[in-house]
């Protein structure tokens, strides 16, 4: 039972958020108990043994609220969820972890955004700092829970935001913040495009400086915030420019960084490290160090990483691509460096996202779809050349057949992996294992 005195909340999701707030209410003795909406959901012993509140996995009736104050929503329920707004119509307040993160954290926090991208800058902001001798942590949904990350110390965090933490959070203060880029995603959670952009501007409330991208009007606040920083693909005499043929990148005009001297590729990338460096910018450091610090940078894994060449086939690794922007960009990003045809292998769930719009991508850099997944049916109809089949393993066997040494084969889904794998990590792994048979 909870008391009826202080706030009483309620965590709803077992999920790594949920654990994260359990944690949280447990160190700062504050009544809670936890709510699964999973029906049958088998909770590991070690949380009841941890946390020793009430569980309850499944629906619950309007008494469940009776003596609730707030309930703290797990990302990945949606905030229109009939379970959810049955807890709103008993009085109950709504909100996220993140909302908890931006009531108690005292330092400065960076705060990044966007349809694709969010976990390059995200790690890439954090690695450049932590070069300039200023201890920052990335958090949020590049992986370690928000607030988790108020246990350690530091002096900023980067934290990832997705559309489903900026729904249900009001007060964060962020020292910076940037919308990189928006393309249809998670459709099927927020149905149309405009409440998903709705979503994501949520990060620009109550934000000192916003980083946008000058030539894309989606990246900048629709309310007043005190400094814009522009980034760019064009020649520009202030903020971060692009010249295109010596490939650098410029900050007020001058030569600051050449793409070749780090580990990045492709042109999404530029962006990718102008807006680091434009966010860092706002928390000190030197502009010039700061561009040192990328050259050290370690892309994260599944995001265009060649894994393997097999008899002169290169295979390339983009499982990370769960949108149809993500893989726009890998196919643009990619078609200078590729000698023979290029194979895509895509598929997946669309997550309600019309895959149709990337025919045009396909007809101008694609010879050959190979199809996989719930929702891939219609890329084999709308390429060039294309067939669907049954499995990952399939379509890398079809693939191989089909390829010439110096052809190259990119695993870019433009899908999410959950109708066929646990995870894009998961879906990576059955790509690697089947182009290593292949080798055998
Ligand atoms: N679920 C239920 N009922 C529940 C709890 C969970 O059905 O009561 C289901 C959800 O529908 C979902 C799954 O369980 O399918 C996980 O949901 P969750 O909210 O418990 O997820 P967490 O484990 O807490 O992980 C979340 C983020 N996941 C989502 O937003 C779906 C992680 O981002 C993030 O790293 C983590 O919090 C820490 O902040 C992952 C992600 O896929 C990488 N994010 C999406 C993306 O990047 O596109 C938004
Ligand atoms: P996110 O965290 O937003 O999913 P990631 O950095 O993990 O972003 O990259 C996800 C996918 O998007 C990868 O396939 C990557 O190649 C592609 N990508 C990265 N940055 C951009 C960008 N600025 N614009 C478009 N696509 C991008």
């Amino acid at each position: 039972m909870l008391s009826k005195h202080a706030q009483n909340y309620v965590v709803a999701g077992l999920g790594k958020t949920g654990l994260a707030c359990a944690r949280y209410f447990s160190r700062h003795n504050k009544a809670f108990r936890i709510w699964d909406t999973r029906t049958g959901y088998a909770v590991p012993e070690t949380v009841q043994q941890e946390f020793k509140v009430p569980i309850h996995c499944g629906a619950v009736t309007n008494d469940y609220w009776t003596d609730v104050d707030v309930l703290v929503l797990s990302p990945g329920i949606a905030p229109d969820s009939p379970a959810v707004k049955a807890a709103k119509a008993c009085g109950v307040e709504v909100i996220g972890d993140i909302e908890l993160f931006a009531r108690a954290v005292t330092h400065p926090v960076l705060g990044i955004t966007g349809s694709n991208g969010k976990t390059t800058v995200t790690l890439l902001t954090a690695h450049i700092i932590n070069a300039l001798g200023i201890k920052a942590v990335a958090a949020g949904n590049v992986g370690l829970p928000a607030l988790d990350s108020l246990t350690l110390e530091n002096d900023i965090t980067v934290l990832e935001l997705s559309s489903f933490q900026l729904e249900t959070t009001a007060s964060l203060k962020l020292a910076a913040a940037t919308l990189l880029n928006l393309s249809a995603d998670h459709l099927d959670r927020h149905h149309t495009l405009s409440a998903y952009a709705a979503a994501k501007q949520r990060i620009f409330n109550d934000c000192a400086v916003a980083v946008v991208n000058r030539q894309d009007g989606a990246t900048r606040p629709q309310q007043p915030v005190s400094r814009l920083i522009e980034t760019g693909l064009c020649a520009s005499a202030t903020d971060f420019g692009w010249n295109s043929e010596n490939a650098v990148i410029t900050y007020n005009g001058q030569h600051l960084l050449a793409l070749s001297d780090t580990a990045l590729v492709g042109l999404h990338n530029v962006l990718n490290i102008q807006t680091a460096l434009a966010l860092v910018s706002v928390v000190g450091g030197d502009i010039a160090d700061a561009a040192e610090a990328v050259k050290t940078f370690k892309p994260a894994p599944h995001r265009c990483t060649k894994i393997a060449e097999v008899k002169g086939v290169s295979f390339i690794d983009d499982s990370k691509a769960t949108n149809i922007g993500a893989t726009q960009a890998a196919l643009e990003g990619l078609t200078n460096t590729l000698n023979g045809r290029l194979i895509l292998i895509a598929g997946g769930d669309a997550k309600g996202a019309d895959l149709r719009a990337l025919t045009s991508t396909l007809a101008d850099y694609v010879d050959t779809v190979i199809a996989i997944g719930k929702d891939g049916y219609i890329l084999s109809q709308i390429a060039t050349e294309g067939y669907y089949v049954e499995s990952l393993e399939a379509a890398v066997t079809k693939a191989f057949a089909l390829a010439q040494p110096g052809d190259t084969v990119l695993l870019s889904p433009a899908c999410a992996s959950l109708d066929m794998f646990t995870s894009y990590q998961h879906r990576a792994e059955v790509f690697y294992q089947a182009v290593k048979e292949l080798a055998a």
